[in-house]
């Protein structure tokens, strides 16, 4: 089988009603989810990019951005036209807007060793309307690092500095205390035992999100594709020096 061709497969056959009700999933249940969408072959080149990235950096966690994934099969599946279709679809189909074009924030998270707590269960708002969650690696005893989400708790905002305020008010010590205790079973949040190789799409900036921590000796990778920032053209974006 050549290389993706799996996945490939799977997008391509996605008719507008089949794109339509995974934006009615996501609005339903915060969360869709395709089993299976990459072939065995296909992940285990990603997990063999994962296990050298991380013995290379001494078994810490690592943040590699899109530059960096080459040879890893995430930079192919980034760049391949039936994955962003998916993207601007899902976009005018489940926002009610006009799509604009897909680059990806591409980001593979791989949280290892001691520096697991400090990059773990930070709730937040992601800056981008849809995010795709692709486990790469996730731990098969002990803690698994599991997705939690209070799926759509706030619409997109029609001002950037509200967009702000929302992330003020969350990034803060006292929000995060009260989330966490949340985490064990609170109302609301949802929590998702991770399986490599499916997709797993959200509503990223709609979406309290974050992940539980695994054990130091254990390692978790993700794939995160981010698309679409609401506050692109925003003025006071460009003037703080963050567009
Ligand atoms: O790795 C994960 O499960 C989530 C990461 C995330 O939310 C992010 O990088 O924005
Ligand atoms: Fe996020």
């Amino acid at each position: 089988m050549s290389y993706l061709s799996n996945a490939k497969q799977w997008l391509s056959a996605l008719s507008d009603g089949d794109v339509r009700g995974i934006a009615h999933e996501i609005n339903k249940d915060g969360i869709f989810c395709a089993p299976n969408f990459l072939a065995a072959e296909d992940l285990s080149q990603m997990q063999n990019f994962v296990s050298s990235t991380i013995t290379r950096e001494g078994r810490q966690t690592i943040s590699l951005k899109s530059d960096e994934l080459a040879g890893s099969g995430l930079d192919d599946l980034g760049n391949s036209p039936e994955f962003k279709a998916l993207f601007s679809r899902l976009y005018s189909i489940g926002l009610g807007r006009p799509a604009p074009d897909v680059k990806f924030y591409q980001i593979l998270r791989c949280l290892t060793g001691k520096s697991v707590t400090e990059h773990s269960l930070i709730f937040h708002y992601d800056s981008y309307a849809i995010t795709a969650l692709l486990p790469i690696e996730i731990p098969k005893f002990g803690k698994r690092g599991d997705f939690l989400i209070i799926p759509n708790t706030r619409g997109i905002r029609s001002n950037y500095l509200f967009n702000l305020a929302d992330k003020a008010i969350l990034d803060n010590a006292l929000t995060q205390r009260i989330l966490r205790s949340r985490a064990s079973g609170g109302k609301g949040m949802k929590h998702v035992s991770l399986v490599p190789g499916n997709l797993y799409l959200f509503w990223g900036y709609r979406s309290i999100h974050t992940n539980e921590p695994v054990d130091e000796g254990a390692v978790r990778a993700t794939a995160l594709f981010h698309y679409a920032d609401p506050h692109a053209d925003s003025y006071l974006k460009r003037q703080l020096g963050r567009g």
